[in-house]
């Protein structure tokens, strides 16, 4: 601003006006007044418009850039400190997150990665993360075919997917193996359900038992059945609803070591919600599972945890809504696997 300025020495200021006026002009600004050292001058700096507009727009520039220089030096140190922590042999913390962070990615809950993940370091690609999955879920699943009942039982939640499972499940030993199969409809609590029942049933076989609400019935029939298999379906209930789960236990309590207990779960179904079902669920004895809607999602991160968590047998998956086809097998823990890494069904 000095640079624009003039300077001039008066003994008073009316007078410096007068003379800065006719020099500088009528808007002439007046910049600094101060009394000279050692004498009773004035030492005014004084500019002219023009010069005080040039000087303003060269201060701005320099704030701007003053201002850029600030923000490429915050730039710079986080890229310095980012550049360090890479380089920093200590680096424990980064490498354990790359991992666990990848596992996330796959759909694992933080309980399972927590489980596993000593099993993993960060040197591992693809393919060797792949094969410690099979390997670790594979040694915890059941292969057992000791409890290869006769009688199917489903259980589960509402609305996951029991009656259609059962008839594709059903159509299988009818219309491949040729088998002779009987129905019994335990729901006697949902509004449609023996409707539903009934028009599954009467493709699969000329055995279909509808209306059986009480234990001596469910007796009756399993006594007096001519077919090589039975299915049963059984009410939707929540896990909350113990009264509900207990209700549908003690009709088929009876036939509980004789039978094949197949709890449904949905694949879109949380994390934490499925720990619950199972654990409800568990007073019956599961003999296997099946995760139905696996066409509903991209995830199967839920399917390992749980496999893993409580080592069910797994054959079957349901993928769609039509009977029978919409049903898929698993042959092995690489299945699952395979799926979590793909996203999407590949069985
Ligand atoms: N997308 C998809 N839909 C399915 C699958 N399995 C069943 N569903 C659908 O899910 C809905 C409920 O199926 P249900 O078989 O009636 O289920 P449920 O468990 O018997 O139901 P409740 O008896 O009411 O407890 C229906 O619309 C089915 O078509 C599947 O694998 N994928
Ligand atoms: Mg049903």
């Amino acid at each position: 601003m000095e640079n624009q300025a003039k300077k001039y020495l008066f003994s008073s200021m009316p007078e410096a006006l007068d003379v800065i006026k006719s020099d500088l002009g009528e808007d002439a600004y007046i910049i600094t007044t101060n009394k000279q050292k050692g004498s009773d001058m004035l030492e005014i700096y004084a500019c002219s418009p023009e010069n005080m507009k040039k000087a303003y727009n060269k201060q701005n520039s320099i704030d701007r850039i003053k201002m850029l220089e600030n923000q490429v030096n915050a730039i710079f140190n986080t890229i310095s400190k980012m550049a360090e922590s890479i380089n920093n042999p200590d680096t424990g913390d980064i490498e354990e997150d790359a991992i666990v962070s990848r596992l996330h990615c796959l759909g694992l809950d933080d309980e399972t990665i927590n489980d596993i993940s000593s099993e993993f370091d960060d040197s591992m690609d693809d393919e060797a993360i792949k094969a410690k999955l099979i390997k670790l879920l594979d040694n915890k699943i059941s292969h057992s075919e000791s409890d290869d009942h006769n009688i199917f039982i489903f259980i589960g939640p509402t609305g996951v997917g029991k009656t259609t499972t059962l008839s594709k499940i059903a159509s299988e030993y009818t219309l491949i193996n040729n088998e002779d199969i009987a129905t019994v409809n335990l729901d006697v609590i949902r509004q449609g359900a023996k409707n539903q029942f009934e028009k599954y049933s009467n493709l699969l076989t000329n055995e279909m038992h509808k209306n059986v609400i009480y234990p001596s019935q469910l007796r009756r029939v399993i006594k007096n059945c001519g077919k090589k298999r039975i299915f049963i379906d059984t009410s939707g209930r929540s896990q909350f609803d113990e009264n509900g789960i207990m209700e549908t236990y003690k009709m088929i309590e009876e036939f509980r070591n004789q039978s094949r207990k197949i709890l449904v779960l949905s694949a879109v179904t949380k994390y934490n919600d499925l720990k619950d079902i199972c654990e409800k669920f568990s007073t019956y004895g599961i003999d296997e599972v099946v995760f139905t809607k696996i066409d509903e999602t991209s995830d199967y991160g839920n399917i390992y945890s749980i496999l893993y968590k409580y080592g069910f047998r797994i054959k079957n998956m349901g993928c769609g809504q039509e009977v029978p086809k919409d049903i898929k097998k698993i042959s092995s823990a690489e299945d699952i696997v395979s799926m979590m890494f793909e996203k999407k069904s590949v069985i």
